[in-house]
């Protein structure tokens, strides 16, 4: 109750094309919503390049960045936002380690991917960039407010 705010915090996180490739949708899903935190918004796109340059604006002078962009705009993409306490930095935690090869066992990097630039999930990786993304990637109206049964049980 006390933590009220704290349980609406909210985080982007996106299965890349490799990850919907492989038939993966369905099992990151499942470990984001098995843990305990809330889908308030979904949808399968391809996004553009020049969407895409956008998405990872920050990494425009990196010498991967137009390759990343090519992969990213290369197939369909679920694009999600997740709410709940710690959403951000424990949905990264989750997710593991950028380079798969770095990532724990036991994280969806970790059990499901081999290399860097085929590490099948994106998630934001602070606040700014939370509210930047989900702007980015989402309509207001396309985020859903509700109640889960569930939610008196994980707070
Ligand atoms: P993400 O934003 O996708 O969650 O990844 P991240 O914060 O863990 O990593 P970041 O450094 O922001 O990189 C974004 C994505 O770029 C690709 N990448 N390729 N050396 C490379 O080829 C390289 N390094 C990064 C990865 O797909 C990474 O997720």
């Amino acid at each position: 109750e006390a933590h009220a705010a704290a349980q609406n915090e909210r985080t982007f996180i996106a299965i890349k094309p490799d990850g919907v490739q492989r038939g993966l949708v369905a099992e990151i899903i499942s470990r984001l919503e098995r843990k305990g935190f809330k889908l308030v918004a979904i949808k399968i796109t391809v996004p553009s390049k020049e969407f895409a340059q956008k998405h990872y604006h920050d990494l425009k002078d990196r010498p991967f960045f137009n390759g990343l962009c090519q992969f990213l705009s290369s197939g369909p993409v679920v694009a999600m936002v997740w709410e709940g306490e710690g959403v951000i930095k424990y949905g990264r935690k989750l997710i593991g380690a950028t380079n798969p090869q770095a990532s724990e066992p036991g994280t969806i990097r970790g059990d499901l991917a081999v290399v860097v630039g085929r590490n099948i999930i994106h998630g934001s990786d602070g606040p700014e960039t939370a509210k930047d993304e989900i702007n980015l990637w989402f309509k207001p109206q396309e985020l859903v407010n509700y109640k889960s049964n569930e939610e008196k049980w994980i707070y």
